[in-house]
C-alpha cells in the first residue's frame, strides 16, 4: 500500500492508516511501515507502508495477524484484582482504573515506609514499548533501586551494549544498510559491504533491536558475501561461502583464532590500528597461540574454514559484522564480544561506509532514563542489588544484577524484596533463569502486593499478581518507535493512535498517573501525548503532530566522526573511551577486576568443563532461536500463529536421534541435574551432531490456567535447565545456549 492509494480507498468510515509498528502485542522498535485498515472503527486488516523509507512494504506474519490479537476473545479489557491468598486462583473481580490507582498509592506508600523502596522491584522484559518506561517508573515513581529484567546475567542485549560502551565509547554497532539515508542504498557516500558476518544471531527471523531481516537480503542482492557463524545451518549459512558451524559457546575461541589469522598474516589496517587502537601489541601476544588448529579442536569446527573466513573478510573492505543474542547467552560473552569488535576495528571497518555504524553520544529520551536515578534517594540507589559487587554490569546498567535479586528474593539477604511490578514480562514462561519455579515461589511468599500489565492474562500474571492492568494495543494509543532504543537509531516512527482503547490505557499514561501519586514533582507531563510533545522537541524540529504528518524521519549518519571529534564528550577527535581509542586492551576491564584483553573460557557446564556430569549429560544444549510464528511467550493463543508453530520443537541431528531412538514427531524430556523439559522432536541434518536446540517461552493458553498447571508452564520449561549465578566475571551472561543435558523417549507431553 502506498500514500496515494491509501488516500484514494479511503472514505469517511472506511480507512487506511499509517503507522510504524512496535507494541504491544510485542516486537522491537526496528520500526515496520504499516497501513491499517479500518472501518467503522474496528481493524479488519493490515498491509506494509510501500513509501516506508526502510521497510519498504515488508511485514511479518505476527503484523498480518495482528488483528487477531487485537480483538482476541482472551484479551483482558478492564483492570482487576483479587486478594493475596488467591493467587494461583482464578478469582478476579472487575474494578476501576481509580481504584486501582488507589490500591497502588496505598500499598506502595505502605512498603516504602515499612521496609524501604528498595524492596519494591519493578521486573521488565525486552524492549517492546513499555521496557523504555520500565527504569523511570522504577526510579522516579516507586524510587526504588532495583528494577530487574530476570534473565541470568542480565543476558539480553545488556552485555553487548556494556561491551560497546567500554571497548569503543559508544552506542550499539549495527551492520551498516544505509538505513539512516532517504536515499538508502543509493547515497553517495555509502559503500555495499563486502562481507558480512552473521554471528550468534538470524535476523531473518528475529529482525531484533533496529535491524530488518531483509536487509540481509537486499545487501545479498547486491554482492555482499556472507559467513555465518552459527551451530545450526540456517537459511543464510547455507547460501554463505564460509559456514563456521561451531560448538555452542565457543565464539571466543573462534574469533581469537580469526584475529590470529588476520594478525599474524598481516592483514589489518596498519592506519588505523597505529591511530586509533590502543594495546595491539598486548592483543597480538595474547592471540599468538590461537592458530585455526587451536580454535577448531575447541569449537568442534574446521580450520580451513576459519582461516577463509578471517582472510576473506579482512582482505575484502568495507565488510561488517551482525552480532546478536549468542554474545550474550553466555558467561563468556563479554570477551567474545571484545575479541569481535577488535577484529572489525583491526581491519579499519568501524564507523566506514559499509561497515560497522556505532551510536552517537546524544540518546534520545537516554539522558531520562538514567537522570531518573537522581529521584532515587543516594542511600537506597547504594543498596541496588549487585551494583557493589560488580562495578562493571553497574557502570554500564542502571538494573539491579538479576540473578542477585532471586538471591535477595530466597535469603532477605541483604534486604527482603516486598512488592513486584511485572511490567510487560512474562517471565515464568521465559526470562527467569535457573528454575523459573524458583522465582515463582520466592515470589509468592515473599512479595506482600504485586501488580502485572499485559494484555493477556499470563502464566506470570494468574500465578503471581494482585492487580492486573490492561494494556492498550499499539493501534490504541500514541507513540514514538526508536530502533535501537535511540542508541544507533536508523529513523524515528510515528505510532499512531486510531482506535478507542475503551477500558485499556497505555503503559505511559498509566505510569504518568502513578508518577504524580508517588512523586509528583518528577512526573510535570498531563499525559503521554504532552510527555512526547515535550521530549520530541527537545532533540527534533517537531512535535508528535509534526512526526504524525512526516510517518517517519531518517537522522541520517556522519561517517569517521572518530576523525571529527564527534564521538567523544569533550569534542575531541577519538572514541569516548579512557585513552580516546578503541581499547583492544580495556583499561576499564582493568579496573573492574577483568582480564583487559579477550580469552576463551570453557562454558560452565560442558563436556570439557564437567566431564564427569557430561558422561550422563552428554549433549549441548542451545535454546531459544527464533520462530516465525511468536515473540518469546507472545502469540501462543493466535490460532493462525500457532499453525505455524504448534508446539514447542526440540531439533536434533540425524545421528544423535538414532543413538537416542528417537524420530520426528515424538515427545522428548529435555534433562540435567538442573531441570526438565518435554518437547517434540524433529530430526534434522541442520544442527551438528552432539548438540541439540530446544524452544523456549512455550505455555499453553488452552490448559488449565489456575495453580499448579498456570497453562501448562511447566511441562516445556527450558529455561528450568538454565543454572542460576553462573554469569560472567563483570555480572553479565549466563548459559542460556551452552549448557549440558540428555535426551529420552517420554510417552506424551505431559510425562
Ligand atoms: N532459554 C531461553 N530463554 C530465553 C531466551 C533464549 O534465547 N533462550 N531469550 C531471552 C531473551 S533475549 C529475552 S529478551 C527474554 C524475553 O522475555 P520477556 O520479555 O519476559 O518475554 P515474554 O515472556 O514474551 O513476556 C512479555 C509479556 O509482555 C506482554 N506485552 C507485550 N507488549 C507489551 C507492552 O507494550 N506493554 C505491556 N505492559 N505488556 C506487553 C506480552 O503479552 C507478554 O506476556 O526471554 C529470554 N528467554
Ligand atoms: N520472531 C521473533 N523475533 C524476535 C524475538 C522472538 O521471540 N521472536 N525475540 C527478540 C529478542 S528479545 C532478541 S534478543 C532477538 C534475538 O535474535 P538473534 O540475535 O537473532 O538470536 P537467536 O534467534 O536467539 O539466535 C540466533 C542464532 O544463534 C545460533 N546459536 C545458538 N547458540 C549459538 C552459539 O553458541 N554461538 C553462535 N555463534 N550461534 C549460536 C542459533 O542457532 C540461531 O540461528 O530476537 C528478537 N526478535
Ligand atoms: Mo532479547
Amino acid at each position: 500500500m502506498k500514500k496515494e492509494q491509501a488516500e484514494a480507498l479511503s472514505t469517511e468510515n472506511d480507512l487506511w492508516l499509517r503507522t510504524n509498528c512496535w507494541s504491544p502485542p510485542g516486537c522491537h522498535p526496528t520500526s515496520c511501515g504499516l497501513y491499517c485498515h479500518i472501518v467503522d472503527g474496528k481493524l479488519v486488516g493490515v498491509e506494509g507502508d510501500e513509501d516506508h523509507p526502510v521497510s519498504q512494504g515488508r511485514v511479518c506474519a505476527r503484523a498480518l495477524a495482528v488483528d487477531e490479537v487485537q480483538y482476541h476473545k482472551d484479551r483482558v479489557l478492564h483492570p482487576m484484582k483479587r486478594a493475596r491468598e488467591d493467587r494461583g486462583l482464578d478469582k478476579w473481580e472487575q474494578i476501576t482504573w481509580d481504584e486501582a490507582f488507589d490500591l497502588i498509592e496505598r500499598e506502595s506508600k505502605r512498603i516504602q515506609k515499612e521496609y524501604g523502596p528498595e524492596s519494591i522491584v519493578v521486573f521488565n522484559g525486552t524492549g517492546r514499548e513499555c521496557a523504555m518506561w520500565s527504569y523511570p517508573m522504577c526510579f522516579a515513581a516507586f524510587q526504588s533501586s532495583n528494577s530487574c529484567f530476570a534473565m541470568s546475567g542480565y543476558s539480553c542485549y545488556g552485555p553487548r551494549n556494556a561491551i560497546s560502551f567500554y571497548i569503543l565509547g559508544a552506542g550499539y554497532p549495527e551492520i551498516d544498510y544505509a538505513a539512516y539515508f532517504p536515499e538508502r542504498y543509493d547515497y553517495e557516500e555509502y559503500e555495499v559491504p563486502k562481507y558480512m558476518i552473521i554471528w550468534g544471531k538470524y535476523p531473518l527471523i528475529s529482525n531484533p533491536d533496529g535491524l530488518y531481516g531483509h536487509a540481509i537480503v537486499d545487501l545479498m542482492k547486491r554482492g555482499t558475501k556472507l559467513i555465518s557463524v552459527d551451530p545450526r545451518v540456517t537459511w543464510l549459512a547455507s547460501r554463505s561461502e564460509y559456514h563456521i558451524q561451531l560448538r555452542p559457546g565457543t565464539d571466543a575461541a573462534v574469533a581469537l583464532a580469526m584475529l590470529h589469522v588476520i594478525i599474524y598474516e598481516d592483514l589489518y589496517d596498519h592506519e588505523f590500528v597505529e591511530k586509533w587502537t590502543h594495546g595491539f601489541d598486548q592483543l597480538k601476544e595474547r592471540v599468538a597461540e590461537w592458530t585455526p588448529e587451536a580454535a577448531a579442536e575447541i569449537c568442534w569446527c574446521s580450520a580451513e574454514v576459519i582461516r577463509g573466513a578471517a582472510r576473506a573478510f579482512a582482505t575484502n573492505g568495507p565488510s561488517t559484522i551482525a552480532w546478536g543474542l549468542a554474545f550474550d547467552t553466555s558467561s563468556n560473552g563479554v570477551q567474545a564480544g571484545q575479541a569481535v569488535l577488535s577484529i572489525a576495528a583491526i581491519c579499519g571497518y568501524i564507523d566506514v561506509p559499509g561497515g560497522v555504524t556505532i551510536g552517537a553520544k546524544e540518546v534520545f529520551l537516554g539522558k531520562w532514563w538514567t537522570d531518573s536515578t537522581a529521584e532515587v534517594d543516594p542511600e537506597v540507589w547504594s543498596r541496588r542489588l549487585g551494583a557493589a559487587e560488580f562495578p562493571g554490569y553497574a557502570a554500564a546498567q542502571t538494573h539491579a544484577q538479576s540473578d542477585r535479586v532471586l538471591d535477595a528474593l530466597e535469603t532477605s539477604y541483604p534486604y527482603p524484596i516486598r512488592m513486584a511490578y511485572y511490567h510487560g514480562t512474562n517471565f515464568l514462561a521465559n526470562s527467569a533463569a535457573h528454575a523459573p519455579h524458583r522465582w515463582y515461589e520466592a515470589l509468592l511468599r515473599e512479595t506482600e502486593f504485586s501488580i502485572c500489565s499485559d494484555i493477556f492474562m499470563t502464566p506470570t500474571a494468574m500465578g503471581l499478581a494482585d492487580v492486573f492492568l490492561p494494556c492498550a494495543t499499539m493501534f490504541e494509543h500514541n507513540g514514538v518507535v526508536m530502533p535501537h532504543f535511540g542508541r544507533n537509531m536508523h529513523s524515528l516512527g510515528m505510532m499512531d493512535k486510531m482506535l478507542d482503547p475503551g477500558d485499556t490505557k497505555s503503559d505511559l499514561d498509566v505510569m504518568i498517573e502513578i508518577g504524580k501519586r508517588l512523586n509528583p514533582d518528577a512526573w510535570p507531563w498531563k499525559d503521554g501525548d504532552d510527555f512526547f510533545d515535550d521530549w520530541l522537541t527537545r532533540f527534533y524540529p517537531f512535535d508528535l503532530d509534526g512526526l504524525r504528518q512526516i510517518g517517519s524521519y531518517q537522522p541520517g549518519y556522519t561517517y569517521r566522526k572518530y576523525e571529527t571529534g564527534g564521538l567523544r564528550d569533550d569534542g575531541q577527535p577519538g572514541f569516548n573511551t579512557p585513552t580516546g581509542k578503541v581499547e583492544l586492551y580495556s583499561t576499564l576491564y582493568e579496573i573492574f577486576g577483568e582480564d583487559p584483553l579477550p580469552y576463551f573460557e570453557e562454558p560452565h557446564y560442558s563436556p570439557y568443563s564437567k566431564p564427569e556430569m557430561a558422561a550422563v549429560y552428554p549433549l549441548v544444549l542451545t535454546t531459544g532461536a527464533r520462530k516465525w510464528g511468536s515473540f518469546h511467550s507472545e502469540h501462543r493463543q493466535v490460532e493462525t500463529l500457532r499453525d505455524i508453530d504448534p508446539d514447542p520443537i526440540l531439533e536434533i541431528s540425524p545421528a544423535d536421534a538414532e543413538r537416542y531412538g528417537l524420530k520426528t514427531g515424538d515427545w522428548a524430556a529435555i534433562e540435567n541435574p538442573f531441570g526438565r523439559a518435554v518437547e517434540r522432536v524433529k530430526v534434522t541434518p541442520g544442527i551438528m551432531e552432539g548438540v541439540v536446540h530446544a524452544q523456549h517461552g512455550w505455555w499453553f493458553p488452552e490448559d488449565e490456567a489456575e495453580a499448579p498447571s498456570l497453562y501448562g508452564v511447566w511441562k516445556s520449561s527450558v529455561n528450568s535447565l538454565i543454572p542460576h549465578n553462573e554469569m560472567g566475571k563483570l555480572g553479565f551472561g549466563a548459559p542460556f545456549k551452552n549448557v549440558i543435558c540428555k535426551v529420552y523417549r517420554v510417552e506424551s507431553h505431559d510425562a
